[in-house]
């Protein structure tokens, strides 16, 4: 049975539309069209749920995106959204769309465990239980069966393919996507590999905008104020789009236009924002939520964790960082710490707590990996290391259970019973060398942080 066409005007597909990229690149798209015209309308595609597309489908996909600074809100309708499919629902209508010859991007945001692969190495994960399922099977599960499915579909009609363009935060974000969808298309048809290996274009990307989970109380106040929106979304004034300007055929909306990045080499700007913004994010999460800190706002309004901070990326992750060109590395820590003590976003430790086996590696240990080869002394990055570890053992300070999210939660929760050891031993997380270079600073930081609890863990080795 042919699929139901898309609508007209989708130009993008988009694999995981959740609150970031609702509040990020639909954002920018939007601008882009309104400035410069095109038919860039995105089709969005939720992976396993129903709840984007069953809240935003009675009001016609759009959406309001709310700007939350420290002296108020503004709030922004957006409809650059045209219909969202459900893949676990309807996986041909995915693969139908992603293969329309109007569509010339598939833009994703996955989250990092989306790509099914080795968070260690970058390389992709065969024994991924989605992963075999895509081997065996034409409609996927994953997201780069989609996207290596949907190429075969687009080569075979004889279409241009379309340019993959990441937006997860992972370091060389597009590299890693193309090596996962050449890797399988390679165990599928190496002909198919080939074609996409020469014709198809993944752009890497640096994204930033802090978007925290929606939450009642704001579509709430939404109403409140007379506007109806069962999925708005919240988020800082900030945002960044550092975008390699290489797409299939040159065909993208007008981003330039609309303050997106346009340059060469992604990859200074990657590291700086992964380990600068996200590697503070995760260590202020871990040791803030043991410390009793609900929001990342409220762990720096405490002057320990604001000190710890500045500790971090004065000492530990600025000196082992190039600066992309024109920046001040000191001067984007400062603008972090004012973003980060927005009271108006309400970021959960949890919510960036999650998921922490996928995002230790390009956050926090590349910087300990430079930092042990020169010798430079990184106590506060292993106190986040172990504070991670005391996090995923699942009981917090008070003795209290921690939801701990993360697909290796199970395997995380059994080694942390055995200790810092074992846990070091995940060789998804850490390899080899770096957990033997690391490992006599972690154990005593995680001995202090059983003895002292994480707040004074924290002042101890920064001071206040
Ligand atoms: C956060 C990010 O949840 C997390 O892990 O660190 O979502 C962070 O808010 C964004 O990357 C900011 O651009």
């Amino acid at each position: 049975m042919p699929a139901d066409p898309i609508p007209a005007g989708v130009g993008i597909v988009h694999l995981g539309l959740g609150a970031f990229f609702r509040a990020h690149g639909a954002v920018y798209v939007a601008r882009a069209m309104e400035s410069s015209g095109g038919d860039w309308g995105i089709l969005g595609v939720s992976l396993q749920s129903p709840t984007m597309r069953d809240a935003l489908a009675p009001q016609g996909f759009a959406y309001h995106a709310v700007e939350q600074g420290p002296e108020g809100e503004t709030v922004r309708r957006i409809d650059v959204v045209r219909q969202v499919l459900v893949a676990r629902e309807d996986p041909e209508a995915v693969l139908a769309a992603m293969a329309d010859p109007g569509v010339r991007i598939v833009s994703l945001t996955v989250t990092e465990k989306g790509y099914c692969h080795n968070p260690a190495t970058g390389a992709l994960n065969p024994d991924h239980p989605d992963i075999a399922h895509d081997m065996a099977d034409t409609l996927p599960r994953s997201a780069p069966g989609y996207i290596v499915r949907a190429l075969e579909r687009r080569r075979a009609a004889g279409l241009r393919p379309f340019t993959v363009l990441c937006c997860d935060n992972l370091p060389e974000n597009g590299r890693v996507v193309r090596g996962v969808v050449l890797d399988l298309a390679r165990r599928l048809d190496p002909a198919l590999a080939d074609w996409i290996a020469e014709e198809g274009r993944f752009p890497s990307t640096m994204v930033d905008r802090i978007v925290p989970a929606t939450k009642p109380e704001d579509i709430a106040r939404l109403r409140a104020q007379g506007i109806e929106d069962n999925l708005p979304v919240m988020h800082e004034p900030f945002s960044q789009w550092v975008v390699e300007d290489d797409f299939v055929d040159g065909a993208r909306p007008d981003l330039g236009a609309v303050g997106v990045q346009l340059v060469g080499d992604v990859t200074p700007f990657e590291h700086m924002k992964l380990r600068m913004l996200n590697g503070t994010h995760s260590s202020l999460a871990y040791l803030g939520y043991l410390a009793g800190h609900e929001t990342i706002s409220e762990t720096v309004a405490d002057p320990v964790f604001a000190v710890f901070v500045q500790h971090l990326w004065r000492e530990e992750i600025i000196p082992a960082l190039a600066p992309p060109p024109g920046v001040d590395l000191a001067s984007y820590a400062d603008e972090l710490l004012a973003r980060y003590r927005n009271p108006a976003i309400r970021h959960r430790t949890w919510q960036i707590a999650m998921d922490g086996s996928q995002k230790l590696p390009q956050r926090i240990l590349g910087t300990l990996a430079e930092n042990a080869a020169v010798g430079r002394a990184s106590p506060g990055l292993m106190l986040a290391v172990a504070g991670w570890m005391r996090y995923v053992s699942g009981t917090d300070e008070k003795g209290q259970p921690i939801e701990v999210k993360d697909p290796l939660a199970d395997d995380l929760r059994a080694r942390a019973a055995e200790g810092v050891e074992a846990l070091l031993a995940l060789r998804a997380v850490f390899p080899e060398a770096l957990a033997a270079q690391i490992a006599p600073g972690v154990a005593a930081a995680h001995a202090r942080l059983m003895q002292l609890g994480a707040r004074r863990a924290a002042e101890e080795i920064s001071g206040t």
